[in-house]
């Protein structure tokens, strides 16, 4: 890459654009392939304004550019191809799921979460799926691995950053695309791009002991290009722009949540079953006539396992949203329905009504006999609005 300083005074009449490759100290750092320099940019006040949000992985259209400080500003984001909620990149080719065979030991209910929820994320492709440490792994390890995922049309890649097992592989499935590898920590997401790169020197996690290994060392998601000479190192034949995004492992909380219905096509087994089941919407846990429960022998059971524990955890999801949401009915009420302006406020207890005009004359009118607990009062609420009402007991 050129230094600022050699290139000296650029003529900046021409439209720059670049690629972003993180956020910096309240700006960005972006990328410019014609001059091949990083440069800090700062988003023009009118994007700030606005809340625009700008993602590693977004092309910008550069103004302002002054190479001695290597600075810019970012006039525009430019039409995005995609945009991955979570990591947030955008304009992705690919995304490799990255885990460790073991340390930490691979979870198969883990790695069919991930797989879900980068499937809805990219709406298309399937995620490839690399198992970093095979250092630490057996043969019968990887044999299992490859037997359950590639049958259902998965790539799978198994390699080691530390001994460089399997890189040539992976390296020409990263050829010429942008990928973001994502994963949980402490799989070795950081130590894989310092395999290929050894002087990015990444900060990766201290091995403490079988598990844990180290917590998110990376914070941040950023956008790395891979040198074509270190691509042909690990056997590469050509030399198209690689990038990958270093992304901080994410937790389970984090993933996307599906419907109970939408699950079953996230499962190619699945889905290619599914089609001859009696009902439409076949949850395929328990119906007469379904056509994976009557072939489940052709199922790999972790899988099936994985996806029943995630419908169910789906519909309780659904049952709970609905309960809070009659709770949330029970409690409120919808007053002042003109101009769009209806507002829900909590209903008030008997004891924290005040009396309405009308109750009150009915009771001067009655004195001296005791008030009729039993009868109807009309509620004026905090709002004004008036509603009879049932007195409670
Ligand atoms: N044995 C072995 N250990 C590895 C390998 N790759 C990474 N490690 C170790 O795994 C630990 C975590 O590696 P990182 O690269 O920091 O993991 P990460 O996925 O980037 O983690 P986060 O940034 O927290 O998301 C480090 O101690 C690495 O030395 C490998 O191929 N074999
Ligand atoms: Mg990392
Ligand atoms: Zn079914």
């Amino acid at each position: 890459m050129s230094s600022a300083s050699e290139l000296g005074k650029f003529e900046t009449e021409t439209a720059m654009e670049g690629t972003v490759l993180r956020s910096h100290a309240g700006g960005y750092l972006v990328y410019q392939p014609e001059l091949d320099i990083n440069l800090f940019c700062q988003a023009r006040g009118r994007l700030k304004k606005e809340q625009v949000s700008i993602f590693t992985g977004d092309r910008v259209r550069l103004e302002e550019v002054d190479l001695p400080s290597a600075k810019a500003v970012i006039a525009n984001i430019l039409e995005r191809e995609n945009l991955l909620s979570r990591p947030p990149v955008a304009n992705v080719d690919q995304v490799i799921i990255v885990q460790a065979v073991h340390q930490p030991d691979w979870i198969p209910l883990v790695c069919d979460r991930y797989l879900v929820h980068f499937q809805l994320e990219t709406g298309s492709s399937l995620p490839i799926l690399c198992f970093n440490k095979s250092d630490l792994a057996s043969e019968e390890d990887k044999k299992s691995l490859r037997s359950i995922y590639e049958p259902l049309g998965y790539l799978v890649t198994i390699v080691s950053a530390h001994d460089g097992e399997g890189m040539a592989r992976l390296v020409n499935l990263l050829l010429g695309k942008v990928t973001v590898f994502a994963g949980p920590s402490g799989v070795g997401k950081s130590s894989l791009l310092n395999c290929l790169q050894p002087e990015l020197r990444l900060k990766i996690g201290i091995m403490e002991n079988d598990f844990g290994v180290g917590r998110h060392t990376t914070t941040y998601s950023e956008l790395y290009r891979v040198p074509s000479e270190k691509l042909i190192l690990f056997g590469a034949e050509d030399t198209r722009p690689t990038w990958i995004a270093d992304t901080p492992g994410f937790g389970l909380s984090e993933l996307k949540h599906p419907e109970p219905l939408d699950l079953g096509w996230q499962f190619p087994e699945i889905t290619k079953l599914a089609v001859d089941c009696k009902f439409a919407d076949c949850t395929h846990l328990v119906e007469q006539g379904c056509n994976v429960i009557t072939n489940l022998e052709s199922i790999e059971p972790s899988r099936y396992e994985n996806y029943s524990i995630m419908v169910k955890e789906s519909q309780s999801e659904k049952s709970i949203l609905r309960d809070t949401s009659k709770k949330v009915e029970s409690a409120v009420k919808t007053v002042g329905g003109r101009h769009n302006k209806a507002v829900l406020i909590p209903r008030l207890n008997g004891r924290q009504r005040s009396k309405s005009k009308n109750t009150e004359r009915q009771q001067l009118k009655n004195a001296p006999h005791e008030e009729d607990e039993e009868g109807t009062e009309e509620e004026t609420d905090i709002t004004g609005d008036t509603t009879q009402q049932a007195e409670e007991t």
